[in-house]
């Protein structure tokens, strides 16, 4: 029985149980009349396939590697891209254009256009939105690694960032990424290449959140990384400073596992029990960023072999997340290969997400919609008895 998940629903309970009345989500335009069985166009959808308050998410693709493709913004421009991402999801995350380089260009100026035109469409769709990033070593501006700023000014600086953007969307964002990505492989913290913690000290990832929980009362707080699916040298790290932070009174109230997998190693069978550390803790969990790539073969095209070993790592970290009352929170990294950032940084690697560029369903979709429906029914089946 999901009892914490359903008492820490609030904006999108009720949203789950609307006909997802939006104009995008319900003109069904003549082009998906005519689309084969395995398309879009299926009435059943991930978001209401999901139990009660469980929240299934995307990446809000555009910024990053998306400039420098030969495609336009695929938020702003692809008509059919919008209609699945309201469709599908019932949580969104900006994939970059909540970053500090996006959306802080120059020193005194913010650009919260493509940031706004997100939440407001989230709000129109009835979904809830995950922020990220606050406080990260990548993807920041020139002018704050290159500036020559004192510790002092990079305090205010960081300062004055969390209490701009966060205040922007108060009330508006059901999670942070306050902090992303702070540790090493190693469990290290990154003092070298994390320009805050170099600079400040580990003393200003707590302050992050205080500024944040200031900023946004209502936000859940987040410590968000990749490779700590498992119990490991990383994940460690992480348990031990959310305890004493936690200790100190810290405002944070969850950790995420990204979830980056490949097909070519192993599943972290350990998920589910390290999500259930993090629980016990009293954190919430939450997978923030799940795709699962592949070396694909010289025709490009994945055998039926690779497609079914694929739909069982997304069926699996969809289990491990659903077995875990906390974990209200489930997003993929991108829905289509069209927009993937998996080819442009790995070699040879692709096909990671749930449908093809042409967004026809991969196995790995109906895997996802199955188990929701699943565990939906075990649910309704829980609260009747
Ligand atoms: O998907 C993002 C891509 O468009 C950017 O070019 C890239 C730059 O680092 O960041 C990608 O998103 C990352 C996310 O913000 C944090 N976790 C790892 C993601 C994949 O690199």
């Amino acid at each position: 029985m999901r009892s914490l998940r359903l008492a820490t629903v609030t904006l999108a309970t009720a949203a789950l149980c609307l006909p997802l009345a939006t104009g995008a989500a319900t003109a069904a335009p003549p082009a998906d009349r005519k689309a084969p069985p395995h398309s879009h166009a299926a009435p059943d959808r991930l978001r209401s396939a999901a139990p009660e308050g469980f929240f299934v998410g995307t990446a809000v693709a555009g910024g990053g590697h998306h400039l420098s493709q030969d495609y336009p913004d695929p938020f702003t421009h692809d008509k059919e891209y919008r209609k699945i991402l309201a469709r599908q999801f019932g949580s969104v995350s900006p994939e970059n254009q909540m970053k500090w380089d996006f959306i802080h260009p120059e020193r005194d100026r913010y650009d919260f256009g493509q940031a706004d035109a997100i939440v407001r469409f989230a709000e129109r769709n009835r979904q809830v939105v995950r922020g990220h990033t606050l406080l990260w070593h990548s993807q920041n501006p020139e002018w704050l690694e290159k500036g020559d700023f004192s510790a002092e000014e990079l305090r205010a600086l960081l300062r004055e960032h969390i209490t701009t953007v966060v205040g922007r969307y108060a009330g508006r964002i059901q999670q942070w990424d306050v902090a992303n990505e702070i540790f090493d492989d190693q469990g290290r913290l990154r003092t070298q290449d994390n320009i805050w913690i170099r600079e400040l000290g580990p003393g200003i990832v707590a302050d992050a959140f205080r500024w944040a929980h200031e900023a946004d009362p209502e936000a859940k707080l987040f410590f968000n990384d990749y490779n700590v699916e498992s119990v490991n040298a990383k994940s460690d790290a992480y348990h031990a400073l959310v305890q004493d932070l936690l200790a100190q009174g810290v405002p944070v109230h969850g950790f995420s596992v990204q979830a980056h997998l490949s097909t070519r190693y192993g599943f972290p069978g350990d998920l589910e029990d390290n999500l259930r550390r993090f629980d016990a803790l009293g954190l919430e969990t939450a997978v923030t960023e799940l795709d699962v790539r592949m070396d694909l073969p010289e025709s490009g095209v994945p055998t039926k072999a690779q497609e079914r070993k694929q739909a069982d790592y997304y069926r699996r970290v969809l289990q491990a997340c659903l077995a875990v009352d906390g974990c209200n929170s489930f997003t993929i990294w991108g829905f289509t290969d069209k927009y993937s950032w998996v080819p442009v940084f790995f070699e040879g690697e692709g096909f990671a997400n749930v449908m093809t560029e042409d967004f026809v369903r991969k196995p790995a979709f109906y895997a996802l919609r199955d188990t929701l429906k699943e565990a939906a029914r075990k649910d309704r089946g829980h609260r009747r008895g």
